[in-house]
């Protein structure tokens, strides 16, 4: 009778199980190790380009890891037979297949954000994160506590007794290995202890954070005050956004830059709308302070998955300020340069000119802190928030196209929210 094909996968299952087993941990050490370069700010401006390229690798091989999953599911009835009675085990393996099907489905969510939508992005980038909180540490606990020179003792005394038990009786057994007394404390037993408490203690803490600030939500809060910028004065807030009309923005901002975070004073800041325009214009910050500002509620979306919704952002609509310089007909693009020296985007004379795209300098009725890109930041609701520019403090009107920072490293020219339509 021919074998099925499950039988056939089934056979000699003990040595598939080790080899999955295997795999499964490279396979999850390379997505340890390239998602925890992806999320950290710090990797942003030394990786450049390489951060498009890691994260198709990890989202590529975050899809490989089906293989061993599947191949293990197919076996896993067998497997279960073996654990009868072994509930510690059992409880095991529900947990790992728990993780990786919990890490698969909520990356396979954040890769297909656009179809998936905001909503659905952020709430799978907290389970994904939430997961590798959990996860990572019982894994490296795992891989510190079973690592073959920690079984070497038992297993070199399990030799020396079989090999004693070949001994012909009468024959005397080396006087070397007397009969060791069991100790209080193993060895296996301390190191597993250690390496508990010292994950405990190192990763403990941060995860108690990044838990905190996440269900806090607060918006720009954290950072008002730490806002390093020292600009005098303060503007002062609309009665729309003090207290805001959005009733103060739900979620929280990832800090990103690709650079260090500049601060600004009277003295080195400056704002320039140059190009083709009419009339080049140039504000000192007390200038700037005093022009008509907008109030706008607006949610606001980043490609990596995070949103933070009700915002009331107070600023100048960027249309007001191309009125002002007038801008030739020759000119195609907007350029934005932010203050950092670094960062630059652009948009369309058409995107430019919706009436939600502003130049923005108070958030939930306060300055826009420095890490958020204060004094003055652009907002670009309908788009994903690579376009909005932090510390912008240039626009210049140009011929052609442009390509910016991340555009320029892999993000996509597109940057539209599915259905992001103005409320
Ligand atoms: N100057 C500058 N602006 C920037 C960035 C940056 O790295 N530098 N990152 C962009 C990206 S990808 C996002 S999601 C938002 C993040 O804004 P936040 O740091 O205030 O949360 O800023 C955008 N503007
Ligand atoms: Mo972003």
């Amino acid at each position: 009778m021919k074998t099925s094909w499950l039988s056939r996968i089934r056979k000699g299952y003990g040595k598939k199980l080790t080899s999955i087993h295997a795999w499964n941990a490279w396979i999850v050490l390379f997505l340890s190790l390239s998602g925890l370069l992806l999320v950290g700010g710090f990797w942003r401006e030394i990786l450049g380009a390489g951060r498009v390229w890691l994260k198709w690798a990890h989202i590529g091989v975050g899809i490989v890891l089906l293989i061993p999953v599947v191949y293990y599911l197919l076996l896993a009835a067998k497997h279960w037979k073996r654990l009868k009675g072994r509930t510690g085990q059992k409880a095991n393996v529900v947990f790992v297949l728990f993780l990786l099907l919990g890490w698969l489905v909520s990356g396979i969510v954040l890769w297909q954000f656009r179809l998936a939508g905001p909503r659905a992005a952020n709430a799978a980038l907290f389970i994904h994160d939430l997961l590798t909180w959990i996860g990572l540490p019982v894994m490296i606990y795992h891989s510190i506590t079973r690592t073959k020179w920690l079984k070497e003792p038992q297993r070199r005394a399990l030799s020396v007794e079989a090999a004693n038990s070949h001994r012909p009786a009468g024959d005397k057994a080396p006087a070397a290995l007397p009969e060791a007394p069991q100790p209080l404390y193993t060895r296996r037993g301390f190191i597993k202890a250690a390496a508990g408490a010292g994950l405990a203690l190192t990763l403990g803490p941060t995860f108690l954070s990044w838990l905190n600030k996440t269900m806090q939500s607060t918006g720009s809060t954290g950072f008002v005050a730490s806002n390093a910028n020292a600009l005098v004065p303060e503007p002062v807030p609309l009665p729309d956004s003090s207290p805001p009309l959005g009733g103060g923005a739900q979620g929280n901002f990832r800090v990103y830059t690709v650079t260090d975070i500049p601060t600004f004073d009277n003295s080195n800041w400056s704002f320039t709308v140059d190009g083709l325009v009419d009339q080049k214009l140039e504000w000192s910050w007390e200038e700037f302070v005093a022009m008509n500002r907008e109030v706008q509620v607006s949610d606001f979306h980043c490609v990596t998955g995070w949103s933070v919704y009700q915002n009331t952002w107070e600023g100048i609509p960027l249309s007001k300020l191309l009125d002002l310089a007038g801008v030739q007909s020759k000119a195609q693009t907007v350029k934005f340069y932010s203050g950092d020296g670094v960062y630059t985007d652009s948009l369309t004379m058409e995107q430019a000119r919706m009436d939600d795209v502003m130049v923005a300098v108070l958030h939930d009725g306060k300055p826009i802190p420095s890490q958020l890109g204060g004094p003055v930041r652009l907002v670009t609701p309908q788009m994903y928030a690579y376009k909005s520019v932090k510390w912008l403090n240039r626009i210049e009107l140009i011929e052609g196209d442009y390509s910016g920072y991340w555009e320029v490293r892999g993000y996509d020219k597109d940057a539209w929210i599915p259905d992001a339509k103005k409320s």
